[in-house]
């Protein structure tokens, strides 16, 4: 076997398992929720297509705050909706708004927009 055909390999090699840890760790693991000083879990969510990220994790018991920045005007998105919180807020294009909960205890809660056409997921652990 030449070098250049193994260097090939190689680069096939470390591919194929970056692609699988960014599937499988990177993306189930989500985006942790940051504490500010009054103790509530802060996240920020771009709205535009879908929610970015889509997997938020949190901490039970604690307050969460959901920044949604709605950065379009694609009337599929101008709702949320987080069914498990009684949740249902109007978010203007181009601004964020803010919508707040406290988690009980472990579990996932999705949310959604209006006609449940985009998705995601708080993981309260
Ligand atoms: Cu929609």
């Amino acid at each position: 076997m030449t070098l250049d055909k193994i260097l090939v390999l190689l680069g096939g090699a470390a591919a194929i398992v970056w692609v699988n840890w960014y599937f499988f760790f990177a993306r189930r693991a989500g985006a942790a929720a940051s504490s500010n000083p009054s103790g509530t879990q802060e996240m920020l969510i771009t709205v535009a297509g879908g929610y970015t990220p889509d997997l938020v994790r949190v901490a039970a018991g604690r307050p969460v705050r959901l920044v949604f920045d709605r950065r379009e005007t694609n009337s599929c998105s101008e709702e949320i909706v987080i069914p498990d919180f009684g949740i249902r807020r109007f978010l203007p294009p181009g601004a964020r708004t803010a919508v707040e909960f406290t988690p009980d205890g472990p579990g996932v809660h999705d949310f959604t927009c209006g006609m449940g056409m985009l998705h995601g997921k708080v993981i309260v652990e």
